[in-house]
């Protein structure tokens, strides 16, 4: 068995973005690999972003984080995942004005075509991949379909976000601490028509739906506030979310490293192997547990009634039509 290292290398794409702007500190204080672990930091951006990355540099070294050993700038992909463990996949063209979430998917896809061939070219043997940048199911597909050899247990993308917000809301309903709302789940894609479903979620122990007590709120406006919760972000902060997704992005590759049981499953976008009627190979949210070394597992047999099987159908259809988009660029 190889010995755990005590220095990782993480590549953050997208780096010098409002996300990166957030999730750099926290990757520099420990916040994936603990207070014990080094890190290099390894920055992709595109080329025009270089300068910008520089600053970011500057304020990285200026801020002489003990954990940090060195802090990579570069525009090569291949420069950015040379033996990395991890890879932070945040950078994307963000959707223009009167763009179709269509042309989202087509203008991004090709950037992970690339990033996933260099992955696969130059990253650690044990590499982890999260995608965060949208659409980040698909993305995350087409990079997993281009990294050959790299196996696609690898490849996670993030409904984290959706997640800690669902347990967040939860947990202001029913007058708790979102620390005490535990198995919530989201099904199918990080966008619009996701599942947060709190048939198996806990309030301090108790179940969800007699905690809240009130069916209507959590059928109606409990799901809609954790489906349009970015849009309502944009509205009220004229920008995306930021701190919340560089959070969740902290939780979700912490959760890979660090052991996570059916007491508080991982909400994580893996490849479908079938799971409650998911079409296999899609990437798409499911339960999960890990066992702390970089290794998922979806949590099987959990009963979900015919409302919610048609809720998580229409995400997971919507995940089938977007890989229709892409089909081309899955090598
Ligand atoms: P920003 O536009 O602030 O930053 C994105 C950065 O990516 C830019 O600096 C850009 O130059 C860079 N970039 C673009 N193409 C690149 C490439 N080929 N290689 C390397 N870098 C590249 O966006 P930000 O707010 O940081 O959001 C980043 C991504 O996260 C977006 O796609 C956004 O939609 C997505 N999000 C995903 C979330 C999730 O839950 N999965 C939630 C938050 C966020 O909306």
């Amino acid at each position: 068995m190889r010995a755990m290292s005590n220095l990782k290398r993480v590549a953050v794409t997208g780096a010098a973005g409002q996300i990166g702007y957030s999730l750099l500190p926290m990757i520099a204080t420990g916040g994936i690999f603990g207070p014990n672990t080094k890190v290099v930091l390894q920055l992709l951006e595109v080329t025009p972003v270089l300068p910008s990355l520089e600053g970011v540099k500057m304020e990285l070294h200026d801020s002489a984080y003990p954990l940090v050993q060195d802090v990579i700038c570069t525009d090569s992909a291949e420069v950015a995942f040379k033996d990395a463990d991890l890879c932070l996949l945040v950078g994307s063209k963000p959707r223009g004005k009167g763009m179709e979430r269509k042309d989202l998917i087509l203008d991004n896809g090709p950037i992970f075509i690339g990033q996933g061939r260099a992955i696969a070219q130059q990253a650690g043997p044990d590499v982890r991949v999260v995608v965060v940048g949208n659409p980040c199911n698909t993305n995350c597909l087409i990079a997993m379909k281009n990294a050959k050899g790299v196996p696609p247990e690898r490849f996670t993308a993030m409904t984290r976000l959706d997640q800690n917000r669902a347990k967040a809301q939860l947990a202001l309903k029913a007058r708790k601490h979102w620390s005490q709302v535990k198995n919530v789940i989201i099904w199918g894609n990080h966008s619009n028509t996701q599942y947060p479903d709190w048939h198996h979620a806990t309030i301090d122990g108790v179940p969800a739906q007699k905690a809240v007590n009130d069916d209507a709120w959590l059928q109606g406006a409990f799901l809609k506030t954790v489906q349009e919760r970015g849009a309502a972000v944009i509205a009220a902060r004229g920008k995306s979310s930021a701190l919340s997704a560089a959070q969740a992005a902290i939780d979700h590759a912490r959760s890979l490293f660090t052991v996570v049981d059916k007491t508080d499953t991982a909400a994580l976008c893996v490849v479908s192997d079938g799971s409650y009627g998911t079409p296999e190979g899609l990437i798409s949210s499911f339960p999960c547990t890990t066992d702390g070394k970089g290794n998922w597992q979806i949590v099987k047999g959990l009963a979900m009634d015919d409302w919610s099987k048609q809720k998580a159908k229409v995400s997971t259809d919507e995940l089938v039509q977007e890989r229709e988009i892409v089909k081309h660029l899955l090598a």
